[in-house]
């Protein structure tokens, strides 16, 4: 079967993980707006996480980065007076390196995307969802700040008022996103973050529309179980944007998008009202605990 994923970070590298084995025609979809620039560099951190999750060499504990890494360039640019609240290893450095230099020769990050995958041996598709730079910024408090100021620099501690995509308007889908969604027999959203993940890849214009247009299968994978986020600020998130904290609050976000929503056990009771959204649900053990639970979790999607 042709399957296309829509990811954030860890959520989507895990069920691209996945699907890998499953299908020799998976194309992943990943959002670009957490995309930042440190120290002259352009860093993408969630294609990487997805990148080098599929190549087998990511960092599994921290969730984002290298396996095995070192860190002597970020100690080196703290002594010479260097922001260092964004861990890059040695390695990682390489990656942002070399995609930097490349974009600033004039390519395209979908091209630079492919030709690094290719390089890792990462046999998927990644395709970043535009080419163009969007950013997320997190109204607080605190002020507007840029995602990685919010995210990481702050701990994601500022309850956030609302989400920016600057930039949004400009974005056009990359080359391949909208067959991958229009060609598809299998659209699944990972079970990333609705507003900071899955929100801007569904924002770029024409994605949405193609999404709901698809004759494709759509399954979502509800972030949030038992009322808590898998991973991350989502459940926060729903709770200080005015949302239901459940798959249910989820559900409503998705609806015009969605065939099937798959939630946890933990949810169950949750169908009906689900179901009362015109939506199919699939319960199952939606958490990917290890890596024994990727396949697993793919393969009950593949034929929900
Ligand atoms: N996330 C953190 O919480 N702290 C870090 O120091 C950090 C470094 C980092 C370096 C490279 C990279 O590609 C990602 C990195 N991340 C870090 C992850 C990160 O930016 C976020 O997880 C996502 O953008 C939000 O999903
Ligand atoms: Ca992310």
């Amino acid at each position: 079967p042709v399957v296309t994923l829509l990811a954030g970070g860890v959520g989507g590298a895990k069920l691209a993980h996945g699907f890998a084995p499953l299908t020799p025609d998976l194309t992943v979809v990943v959002n670009t707006a957490d995309d930042v620039e440190l120290h002259g560099l352009a860093i993408s951190p969630d294609l990487d996480t997805v990148m080098y999750t599929l190549a087998g060499i990511a960092n599994t504990q921290a969730g984002w980065g290298l396996a095995d890494e070192t860190y002597a360039t970020l100690e080196a640019l703290g002594r010479l007076g260097e922001d260092t609240w964004f861990t890059l290893g040695d390695r990682d450095l390489a990656t942002h390196i070399a995609r930097t230099a490349r974009l600033r020769a004039g390519a395209r990050l979908s091209d630079i995307t492919r030709a690094l995958s290719s390089s890792l041996g990462v046999g998927p598709a990644l395709l970043p969802m535009t080419d163009e730079r969007v950013a997320t910024l997190v109204d607080t408090a605190a002020g507007r700040l840029a995602f990685q100021d919010y995210f990481v620099a702050r701990g994601h501690r500022d309850e956030v008022l609302g989400i920016v995509l600057e930039g949004i308007e400009h974005a056009r889908p990359a080359p391949g996103v909208i067959p991958a969604l229009s060609d598809a027999d299998l659209v699944v959203l990972a079970p990333s973050n609705p507003f900071v993940s899955i929100g801007p890849i569904l924002a770029v214009p024409g994605i949405r529309t193609a999404l709901a247009q698809t004759r494709a299968r759509r399954i979502g994978v509800s972030p949030v179980v038992g009322g808590r986020a898998i991973k991350g600020p989502a459940a926060a998130m729903l709770a200080s944007l005015g949302h239901e904290v459940s798959p249910l609050g989820v559900a409503r976000l998705y609806t015009d998008v969605l065939d099937v929503l798959c939630i946890d056990h933990a949810d169950r009771a949750l169908a009906p009202a689900i179901e009362d959204l015109g939506l199919e649900v699939l319960v199952t053990d939606a958490v990917m605990h290890d890596e024994a639970d990727r396949p697993r979790f793919a393969q009950e999607l593949l034929v929900a």
